[in-house]
């Protein structure tokens, strides 16, 4: 997959793509980041890709010319294999606090294409036309204020970058993915067995392994029930799941954790 980003911070976005497991999906060629910056699509001496609010009040608003002549370059643009050529299309995704909540699914549809382009805004934001012109969808990364569009745009990748096939190796799984199954993970450990933090669950030592993958699910229910029951209201529990919440429940009643509610 390639992803276009264009952004005020070229420099920064691409070095995000730099790192674990994203790092090797673009070293194997599983994904190409490419960054362009509006800066050098601008006019004039001061190069100014912003400009003061229509109508008063403070920041400053992302102008469109540059904006469209960089999406038009980056949209043309090829990164020398024939198989992708400028032909595909490429759908703008603004990254702005109004956009839709981006999500798990969503994450997976945009992860299926063959490329996309990601628009990051600075300043107060970017003029609306070009919005209403340019943009096919807008997506927010939560509930939190950012200073532009440029850590969004690095979630995004992230979330795509290892879905890309070939990225994770055999021990990881996309598969095996908290949300994957709508589920929190359960707890893991490693050696000591035996620490003064505590020991590691004698079960996950048993090998019996069928014991082991029923108290991993049960605490998956558990720790999902306990912490975002906005993630259980959504699904519906097969009986054995069911069952295994109940006995969750049953023995945190009589043993509750501090840090649980
Ligand atoms: C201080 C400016 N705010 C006035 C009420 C509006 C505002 C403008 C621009 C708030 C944040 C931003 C920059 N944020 C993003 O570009 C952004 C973002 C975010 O802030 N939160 C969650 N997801 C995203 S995606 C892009």
């Amino acid at each position: 997959m390639r992803v276009d980003v264009v952004t005020l911070f070229p420099e920064f976005v691409q070095q995000c793509a730099g790192f674990g497991v994203i790092g090797r999906a673009v070293e194997r060629g599983l994904l190409d980041v490419v960054a362009w910056n509006p800066r050098d699509h601008a006019d004039g001496g001061y190069r100014r890709v912003d400009d003061t609010v229509c109508g008063g009040g403070p920041g400053m608003v992302m102008l469109i010319e540059p904006l469209r002549r960089t999406l038009a370059a980056a949209r043309q643009a090829t990164n020398g294999h024939a198989e992708q050529p400028a032909d595909q299309p490429a759908p703008v995704i603004y990254l702005s606090p109004q956009g839709a909540r981006l999500t798990q699914d969503k994450v997976r549809q945009l992860a299926a294409l063959p490329r996309m382009i990601l628009l990051c805004g600075r300043y107060e934001g970017i003029d609306e036309r070009l919005i209403e012109h340019e943009v096919d969808e807008e997506l927010s990364i939560g509930d939190y204020v950012l200073s532009g569009g440029e850590l969004a745009a690095a979630v995004l990748i992230d979330a795509i970058g290892r879905l890309q096939e070939g990225a994770l190796g055999d021990t990881q799984s996309a598969a095996q993915d908290s949300f994957s199954d709508g589920l929190l993970d359960c707890p893991h450990y490693t050696r000591p067995v035996s620490d003064e933090y505590g020991e590691v669950p004698a079960v996950l030592l048993s090998g019996d392994h069928a014991a082991i993958a029923r108290w991993r699910r049960m605490q998956s229910l558990g720790r999902t029930w306990l912490r975002r029951p906005d993630l259980l209201e959504g699904l519906a529990l097969a009986v054995s799941d069911q069952r295994l919440l109940e006995e969750f429940i049953r023995e945190h009643k009589g043993n509750p954790h501090e840090q649980d509610h």
